[in-house]
């Protein structure tokens, strides 16, 4: 491993099946810096069990999350892929930051206030103090880049508050990291309602292209993917469905956006709805041919490697915490 690189990392919770919001917004990205930067990628099952979790699924979906992370170009020989338990730092750190954040900021984070459905009653405090694990998650690596959605601005801006709050009061500590959003497909939308983002935990299936969906499935949501009125197929923000339908077409393609609203010129949604849904099959499936090409014992053993690897780093951040702070 270089030294000389800068790092990223980043991560996915092994819940529900990934999307190609998922995709778009995050992995892409991952798998396009991972040589020009240090990289690790982690399972962060520790971040789902802050809502309830079947221990058997969690089980499966943890190792079928790795084989994502591989199927879309992660590659371990170059990146650290591992889950989040295996390093037992990124618990023992959060606990430390917990001591560090304020209530006020973590009842400010609006993911709280979405997953939580306004009931503080009633949701788990480790739902609460997530934002604190995922600081955690980052400042143990002396992260300099956070490749992720839309949606995870506010939660880095809080990692940033920590690392800048503990290195003020204890010293020089922890590199504050920056954020990587993407300029385009950060937030991908529902196909059914264009104004919400295209999530996991969507009751509606139709919402959402998942990574392993079938050709018939990924067609049939497709064309049932809501439109805007009007006729013209552009980039237009005030028609806010089909600049999402346009926007998966332009990065499952690679066109510019040129190019895509000349392909379409004069053509109807129809016609639209069925070269996207050429594009996206097309674009799938030898990800999804990848994905079936790994055993379990194949992947238990790089992510067995892979959280020997992160220990490494973690645990001197936790050790120079500990000095820091007086604990050794
Ligand atoms: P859900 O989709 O249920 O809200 P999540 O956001 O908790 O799930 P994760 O698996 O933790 O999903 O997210 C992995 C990455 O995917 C994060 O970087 C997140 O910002 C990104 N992401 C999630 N949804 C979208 C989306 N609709 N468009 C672009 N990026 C997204
Ligand atoms: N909260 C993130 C997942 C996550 C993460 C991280 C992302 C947990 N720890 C550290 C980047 C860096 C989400 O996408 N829901």
């Amino acid at each position: 491993m270089s030294s000389f690189k800068k790092r990223i990392f980043s991560g996915a919770q092994p819940t529900g099946e990934l999307h190609i919001g998922n995709y778009l917004g995050a992995l892409k990205n991952w798998v396009e810096l991972q040589t020009e930067y240090e990289s690790f990628f982690c399972i962060v099952n520790l971040h789902a069990i802050t809502l309830p979790q079947d221990p058997k699924v969690l089980k499966q979906k943890t190792l079928d999350l790795a084989r994502i992370y591989l199927a879309a170009g992660i590659d371990p020989e170059v990146s650290t892929v591992f889950i989040q338990s295996d390093v037992s730092e990124h618990a023992e750190l959060a606990w430390i930051l917990s001591c560090v954040a304020r209530m006020g900021e973590l009842e400010r984070m609006t993911q709280f206030k979405d997953k939580s459905k306004g009931s503080s009653e009633r949701a788990g405090v480790g739902l609460f103090t997530y934002p604190v694990l995922m600081a955690s998650d980052i400042l143990l690596y002396q992260t300099d880049l956070v490749p992720v959605g839309q949606d995870q601005k506010q939660h880095l801006e809080l990692s940033r508050d920590l690392a800048q709050r503990f290195n003020r009061d204890f010293g020089e500590t922890f590199v504050v990291p920056e954020p990587y959003i993407p300029p385009v497909g950060a937030k991908i939308q529902s196909l059914q309602d264009p104004s919400k983002k295209m999530s996991k935990s969507d009751e509606n299936a139709n919402g959402s292209i998942f990574l392993l969906d079938d050709p018939d499935t990924i067609a049939k949501k497709l064309k049932k993917a809501v439109t805007d009125s009007g006729t013209e197929i552009k980039f237009d923000e005030s028609r806010p469905a089909i600049h999402n339908l346009l926007t998966i077409y332009q990065l499952m393609t690679g066109k510019t956006p040129a190019e895509c609203e000349a392909n379409f010129e004069g053509k109807g949604y129809g016609h639209f709805k069925t070269e996207l849904a050429e594009a996206v099959i097309e674009f799938l499936k030898p990800f999804q041919e990848k994905a079936k090409s790994y055993s379990d014992e194949e992947l238990n053993e790089k992510l067995r490697v892979g959280a020997k690897k992160a220990k490494e780093v973690a645990s001197q951040s936790v050790k120079d915490v500990y000095e820091k702070i007086g604990l050794i």
